[in-house]
C-alpha cells in the first residue's frame, strides 16, 4: 500500500499562530494521518494543538483510531480542548475517529463514520470510532472548520494531493478561523 500526502494550513487572518496542525506519520505498514484544531485560535491553540502532536509523535502505531483517540483525550485534560480527526491506515485497513468538527471525506471506500460530539480533553460523552476494510484506489480528504464544508471532494479528485489542497485553500477557506486541508491518496 502507498500513501501519497499533502497537506496546507494558514492562521486565520491576522493572527501569526496557527491552532490548526496536519499530522503524517508512517512507520512500517502504517501511516497514522490527523487533522487537530485547537478550541479557538492564536497562540493558546496553537499551543494545545502541538501538545497533541507530541503525543502523536510518540505513540505506538499498532493502535486503533478508538485507542489513540482515548488516550490523547486523557493526555490533553486540563488544556483548553481541541477537535481531531485521526485515521490509521494498515495494509488491510482504515480505522478512524472524529471528535469535534474536523470533516473527513472518502473517496473510493465507504466510511460509515459517525462524529463524536464533545472537545478532546474536556468532554467526550461517547467515541464513535469506524474500521472498514480499505479499497484501493482511496482518497481521505480531511479538513477543518476553517474551510467551508461546501468543498466538492468530486470535482478536484483528478487533480493530485497538492494540487487538490491548493484548490481547496484558494476556494473555500474561511479567513476568520485557522485552515487545514489534509489529502491522502491510498494506492
Ligand atoms: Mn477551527
Amino acid at each position: 500500500m502507498n500513501v501519497d500526502c499533502a497537506h496546507l494550513s494558514f492562521p486565520k487572518v491576522g493572527e501569526t499562530a496557527n491552532g490548526d496542525r496536519p499530522f503524517v506519520r508512517t512507520e512500517g505498514a502504517t501511516t497514522l494521518l490527523a487533522v487537530i484544531d485547537g478550541l479557538g485560535h492564536g497562540p493558546g491553540a496553537a499551543e494545545v494543538s502541538q501538545r497533541a502532536v507530541d503525543y502523536l509523535e510518540a505513540v505506538s502505531l499498532d493502535l486503533e483510531a478508538h485507542d489513540l483517540m482515548e488516550q490523547l483525550h486523557g493526555k490533553l485534560a486540563g488544556s483548553r480542548g481541541v477537535a481531531a480527526t485521526l485515521c490509521v491506515l494498515s495494509t488491510e485497513s482504515v480505522s478512524v475517529c472524529a471528535v469535534g468538527n474536523v470533516e473527513c471525506r472518502s473517496l473510493g471506500t465507504r466510511l460509515p463514520l459517525v462524529f463524536s460530539p464533545g472537545i478532546l480533553g474536556l468532554r467526550v460523552r461517547k467515541f464513535r470510532p469506524c474500521s472498514v476494510r480499505i479499497e484501493v484506489p482511496t482518497r481521505l480528504v480531511l479538513f477543518s472548520d476553517g474551510i467551508s464544508s461546501r468543498v466538492p471532494v468530486e470535482e478536484i479528485k483528478n487533480l493530485s494531493p497538492q494540487h487538490a489542497c491548493e484548490s481547496v485553500i484558494a476556494k473555500y477557506r474561511r479567513n476568520e478561523d485557522d485552515s487545514t486541508v489534509l489529502i491522502a491518496d491510498v494506492g
